[in-house]
């Protein structure tokens, strides 16, 4: 079973497919894909997959009733030492193994109903909150952030993500001390994520963090992108960015969030603990087992780049790990 899960999104990256080869291929398979969910959202779609004007968010033409809180005000304390990647790349390039296993599932995840969206914010709480995502959205101080963002299996890209610190979620959750961990888990529906009907995948998608880490000012809750609401293929409603940690730590469509005493065991972990660790965070150093971190390919952009140090966000968050040497921080 693991064999046959290892083929999955963890190619290394000499066998990853170059975006331009990725885009012509995705032209060729155009109307050959549509299955039960391609067919409910066929008259969407249809006419909308140009090959380089249309972006996948306008194909999306439900009214998201977010809309009109973006743009919010770009946060300057993040800075990039790069281009910020193509809108059409950074929303047509995607993993989202609720909707598939390749990079081209944009469509597949117009499929998933963001409204009504319920938020369970739980366990080691003062009182358990239940909130509808426009109230959440009212109440969060939301903000627009450049962030890089470094997958595992070295791509990368640079985005604009509109959202909210976690830790205004935090403290809105009023955790117990005895909290050590904030867990966070993906909506689970395989009436429209044919992905989830894969019964050898632990679904639903589990990631966490230390509360420590939720609280450094870097973890971020992506609701935006672009400057317009989050399309659903990169995590709308709700999506996790913690950009000094390996693209799986940022889990997408959340529905909810447990503070607990236990380290959670994330998605990635539980299939294959020896290559997806707790901590993920970045380093150049410490080699995947089966290829290297050292250097990245950025989307968009032909030569490869060197990886940093906590994907260069050192400044903010080395200090989190100082007195867990003995932990495996890196992968
Ligand atoms: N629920 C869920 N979240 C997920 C994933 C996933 O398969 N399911 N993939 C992760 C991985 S491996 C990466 S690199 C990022 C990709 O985010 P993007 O598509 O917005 O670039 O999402 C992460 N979040
Ligand atoms: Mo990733």
């Amino acid at each position: 079973m693991l064999i046959k899960i290892k083929k999955g999104w963890e190619l290394p990256e000499s066998a990853a497919t170059p975006e331009s080869t990725f885009l012509k291929r995705r032209s060729l398979l155009k109307g050959l894909a549509a299955g039960p969910i391609l067919a409910a959202t066929a008259g969407l779609l249809s006419g909308c997959d140009g090959e380089n004007s249309q972006t996948a968010q306008a194909a999306d033409s439900e009214p998201d009733p977010s809309a009109g809180l973006y743009p919010v005000q770009r946060n300057l304390r993040y800075r990039l030492d790069r281009e910020i990647t193509s809108e059409e790349l950074a929303t047509t390039y995607n993993n989202y193994y609720e909707f598939g296993s390749s990079k081209n599932i944009w469509q597949k995840a117009q499929a998933l109903p963001l409204r009504p969206w319920t938020v369970q914010i739980d366990g080691m709480v003062e009182a358990p909150i239940e909130i509808g995502i426009d109230d959440l959205l009212a109440k969060m101080p939301l903000e627009e952030r450049v962030y890089r963002h470094r997958c595992v299996e070295a791509w990368s890209m640079a985005v604009p993500y509109s959202g909210f610190p976690l830790k205004a979620l935090v403290d809105m959750a009023r955790p117990l001390g005895s909290a050590k961990y904030l867990k966070m888990v993906t909506f689970k529906d395989e009436s429209v994520a044919s992905g989830q009907k894969a019964s050898w995948y632990p679904w639903p998608y589990v990631e966490g963090l230390t509360i420590e880490e939720a609280n450094n000012e870097l973890s971020f809750i992506a609701t935006g992108l672009y400057g317009k609401p989050i399309p659903k293929q990169n995590g709308a409603p709700l999506r996790l960015a913690v950009p000094w940690k390996y693209g799986f730590k940022h889990v997408k469509g959340l529905v909810r969030f447990e503070f607990t005493d236990k380290r959670p065991v994330s998605f990635w972990e539980e299939i294959q603990g020896s290559e997806y660790g707790f901590w993920a965070n970045v380093n150049p150093e410490v080699p995947h087992p089966r290829w290297s971190q050292a250097t990245e390919r950025l989307l968009g952009v032909d030569e490869r780049v060197p990886t940093l140090l906590y994907n260069g966000y050192g400044e903010f968050v080395a200090d989190l790990y100082s007195g867990l040497q003995g932990e495996r921080l890196f992968i």
